[in-house]
This record gives C-alpha cells, structure tokens and sequence, in this order.
C-alpha cells in the first residue's frame, strides 16, 4: 500500500471563519475518504495569546502571528485564508510565490484589480486556488445543481430570484465594524452575502450578462471602537435585476436590515419544466416541481436531502438524520484537498471569483434608478 502523502496546512484567521475552516480540517479526514492525510500545522492570528488559545481550543499544533514567516516554510503545503477582505490579495499573491495552494474565503478581494492580481498570481505559480463559496456544497444545493443538469426542471431556465436576509446590523447602535467599512471589506452587504447569491447563481444558471442595481446605506453613521461617530461607506442593502446570458431573468437582494432573518439565504428557480427552491433557514430540504409529474399528483415535493445516494450525505448519518452550516465547510475541505492531492481543478476557483468580483463590481457601481 503506498504511504500516503500528507498535506500540511496553516490557516491565517482565528475569528467566525477561521473556527468554522478549523473544524473542516479536523472533520475532513474523519468523515471522508481523501487521498492525503491531513497535518493542522499552524494557525495565525494578530495576539499571541489569542492565537495560542485558538491552536489550542480548535486543534493545531502551532501558533503564529507572522503569516509571511508560514509562507517560507517549505513543509506548509496549503494556505487557508480566513482574514478581512484587505489582506486577501497580499496573502494569496505571496502564497502562490511560495508555491502553495491556497483557499480563500469569500469575497476573493474588494474589488476586481485585486481580484485580477489574484488569478495571475495562481497561474504564473500553477498552483491550486479556490474560493470557499461552502453554500454550493450545502447537499440540498448541489441535489439542485443535478436535477437542473439532468434537465429535469426543463431546458431552458426563465427566472432565477434568490435572497441573502440578515439582521446583526438593523440596530443603529451597532458598533462600525471591518464589514463596515469599504477600506477593509470593499463593499457591504454586497461583497459579503451578495458575494454568496451572485457565485450560486452563476453556479446554477450560468454567467450573467448584464445588470441593474440600487443599493441603500439606511444607517448613515456609527460609532467607532473609539466612541467616534463615522460614517459608514458601504452598501447596508442592495437589489439587483439583470439578465443571464442564456435569457434567464435574475433578481437578487442581500439585505442586513431584516429583522427576524438571521442568516436566510433563499432561492427559486423557474424552468420550462419545472421549479426549484431553497431556504438555508430550513437547509436539509429542497423543493421540487416537476411539470411531468401525473396531473393529479403535480404539486411541489419537498425532498429531505438525507439519502446515502444524495450529495455528501452519505458519508455522515443515516436517512432522516439532519447536518448543518459547519458540514458545508467539510464538503468544502474534503473536495479542495482531493484536488490539491490529485493536481485537479476544483470550482469555485479563483478566476471563479474574479468573474463573481465583475458582478459585484459592475453592482457597486451601478445608478440604475429612473427618477420619478
Ligand atoms: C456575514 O455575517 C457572514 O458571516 C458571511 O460573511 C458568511 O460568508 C456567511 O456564511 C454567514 O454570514
């Protein structure tokens, strides 16, 4: 039997994503077959102390605040970036010098020219890239990806309409945060959820080919960690229509000022044949309506994506037996180490990303609003 290779990793973030990536990387290999193992080497963050408690608490056996000292050392294979959007483009440039694969969080960058850096970095290095848009590997999610495949909601596609709603901000209390600020973040609610619902709609339609867009700052100006009222320069709301390049219609909003939505992300699709939908709120369901179905019988079928034969699933837990958002980042793991491991492509890869960043960058832009 051939000793297998093993693949050592540094992840560079300890907050949200960075205990969310820490966790796929441990639950990666337990659950799924891959051909490496895998070496939590070493997390980085800004304190010390922080960092040290991080490797600690979510497994990795080192701890580091110097994310260029990583990149020198020729035993990491993969750079996990799980930081602010600012240091996105720096990080993976340099990493793709030092030739190893990187996994970025979402958005890519904020904006395109970094974006654009990103993807010649990758190139001129051949090494393996990839975005972590987890939500296509959300089972319902990909179940969906194959019936539209199979043409089983029809051969062409007429509307795509999909929703990301939150809430943590709707208090004009809240503190302004690096989300908050189009230095760090780029954009808003745009780059961040809207980043989610442009790469899904990509993901299961196909490209887009033009858009129309308002987008809202309802809370003009917050306080900073220094008590200091600033104004806020980001999006805190966007809609977009448009138009994909295959005819379909696109309407899209991402939101952070609906009260009671947390982290609802919904979408429908409408076909020739048929009809799909999905709510994140509810993510191990998906709604199906299929036009061929006897008459007396057709009517939306709500599938429960348990199945050993479903997407993923099979490798967790018997039919009926739910999963949850931190399953989407093992998914993505497991399928980015399989690629890095056998030197294949994998998507959403960063050119991916840069194709999602032109969306958001045309959206950024865009004064679509007719005056009445
Ligand atoms: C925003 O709060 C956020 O954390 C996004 O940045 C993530 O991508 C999303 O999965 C959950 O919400």
């Amino acid at each position: 039997m051939p000793k297998r290779h093993t693949l050592s990793v540094a992840l560079i973030g300890t907050k949200f994503m960075g205990r969310a990536h820490s966790n796929a990387w441990r639950q990666a290999l337990r659950f799924f077959d891959l051909p490496a193992n895998i070496r939590m080497a070493t997390i980085c963050g800004r304190d010390r102390a922080g960092t040290r408690r991080a490797a600690k608490i979510l497994g990795w056996e080192k701890a580091a605040t110097d994310w260029k000292a990583i990149l020198a050392d020729p035993l990491i294979d993969i750079v996990d970036i799980c930081t602010p959007n600012d240091s996105h483009a720096e990080m993976a440039t340099a990493a793709a010098r030092a030739r190893k694969a990187i996994l970025c969080e979402k958005p890519l960058a904020r904006n395109v020219a970094e974006a654009q850096r990103m993807v010649d970095a990758v190139k001129r290095a051949r090494v393996a890239n990839m975005v972590c848009h987890n939500y296509r590997r959300v089972p319902a999610v990909a179940l969906a990806k194959q019936i539209i495949d199979a043409g089983e909601i029809g051969d062409r596609v007429y509307h795509f309409r999909a929703r990301y709603a939150q809430d943590w901000i709707a208090d004009e209390n809240f503190p302004l945060v690096w989300r908050l600020q189009s230095k760090v973040a780029g954009s808003g609610a745009l780059g961040d959820i809207g980043a989610h619902i442009i790469d899904l709609a990509r993901f299961l339609v196909g490209e887009i080919a033009g858009i129309s867009a308002v987008s809202q700052t309802f809370v003009k100006k917050r306080l900073t960690k220094n008590r200091q009222l600033a104004r806020v320069d980001v999006d805190d709301a966007v809609s977009v229509i448009g138009r994909f390049r295959n005819g379909a219609i696109l309407n899209l909003e991402a939101t952070r000022f609906a009260p009671g939505r947390k982290n609802q992300l919904t979408f429908e699709i409408n076909g020739s044949r048929g009809s799909l939908a999905f709510d994140l709120e509810d993510m191990n369901r998906l709604h199906f309506y299929n036009a061929n179905d006897p008459e007396q019988a057709r009517g939306f079928r709500e599938i429960v994506v348990t199945q050993s034969n479903h997407p993923y699933v099979g490798n967790w837990w018997p039919p009926g037996h739910i999963i949850g958002y931190e399953h989407s980042f093992v998914h993505t793991i497991a399928d980015f180490v399989k690629a890095v491991a056998t030197h294949k492509r994998i998507q959403p890869d960063f050119a991916s990303g840069l194709k999602t960043q032109r969306v958001l960058d045309v959206v950024q832009h865009a004064r679509a609003l007719s005056s009445l």
